[in-house]
């Protein structure tokens, strides 16, 4: 089992995620929501304590260097199943979640074999590689914070859902898209809460209630560390971005909330955040969650 004192690689999560499934059989299934270019599946995980339910969604590591994103997920999946605290033994029972921690498994292998800061998939596109994965998905695709260049970090790719990552993951998050009430989408870093759409300030239909819970579980993120939280619309907390998975859940799925966070730090050690930094890390961003359900069931 995780330790919380370093960061895993690729085959150690999903090996921890099959056990998981073997060790809660009723509660735990393994779930492929895709594959990668080079093959590899994109594994993840439903906890469901029974039928009916609405969902939590929760898709990480879609940028290969945010090794924290991850980690932070795997404690949350942890404390989901194990946790003696009522109110998360609660958020478990009372919705089905679906997590997955390396949605870019080939990009998040890179930065373990050949080159740390790694952020975007592997394809070849001619003589570079990749393609940022959080800028392929069909809303508003390319329109701003994009690429054209193959070897930018911002590349967008050859159209939208041109990767197998996005649109395998797309196909599998419709097929369930109206029972999702919340949509999470980890990043780093920063420390923000993010609210969509990423190409324009102009609020989203209910997007005072979205800021609001956001600020609300970000006040509870706070409690244990002190850490603080900016929440607000991408465009106008940090840039300009479109084709990212939240803006599209939240434009063709409808999902109520809809998040990007964006984990420690913010920029002391950015993406090379410290080990002894994932165990707060992840406690704080539980906190949150566990404030978010709560006010989500109000919300619902
Ligand atoms: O640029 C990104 O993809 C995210 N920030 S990061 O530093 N982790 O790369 C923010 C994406 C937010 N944008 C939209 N959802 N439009
Ligand atoms: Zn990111």
């Amino acid at each position: 089992s995780m330790q919380w004192d370093a960061y895993y690689e690729l085959e150690e999560i999903y090996a921890w995620i099959d056990d998981l499934a073997k060790t809660y059989p009723d509660i735990v299934t393994t779930e492929v929501a895709g594959t990668s270019y080079e093959g590899r599946e994109i594994k993840g995980l439903k906890i469901s304590h029974g039928p009916g339910r609405r969902i939590v969604f929760i898709e990480s590591g879609i940028h290969a260097r945010e090794w924290i994103t991850p980690a932070t997920v795997c404690y949350i999946t942890i404390q989901l199943l194990t946790s003696n605290d009522p109110e998360t033994r609660a958020a478990a029972r009372d919705f089905d979640w679906y997590i997955f921690p390396v949605t870019n498994p080939d990009g998040y292998v890179w930065t373990h074999t050949d080159f740390r800061l790694w952020r975007k998939n592997r394809k070849p596109v001619g003589t570079e590689f990749g393609i940022d994965l959080n800028r392929n998905w069909n809303s508003n695709w390319l329109v701003k914070g994009s690429s054209t260049n193959p070897s930018s970090n911002n590349y967008a790719g050859l159209g939208p859902f041109s990767e197998p990552e996005t649109r395998t993951l797309s196909t599998y998050i419709t097929a369930i898209g109206n029972k999702i009430d919340i949509y999470l989408s980890m990043h780093s870093s920063g420390q923000l809460l993010l609210v969509p759409f990423g190409n324009t300030t102009q609020p989203l239909a209910n997007y005072y209630d979205v800021v609001n819970i956001g600020r609300r579980a970000m006040g509870a993120l706070s409690v244990r560390y002190g850490t603080e939280y900016t929440t607000g619309n991408i465009a106008e907390a940090i840039y300009h971005a479109t084709g990212s998975s939240a803006d599209w859940v939240k434009e063709f799925l409808d999902v109520p909330l809809v998040y990007i966070y964006e984990l420690r730090d913010r920029g002391t050690f950015g993406h090379l955040l410290p080990p002894d930094q994932i165990l707060p890390t992840s406690e704080e961003t539980m906190d949150s969650i566990i404030d978010l359900i709560h006010q989500a069931k109000r919300f619902g």
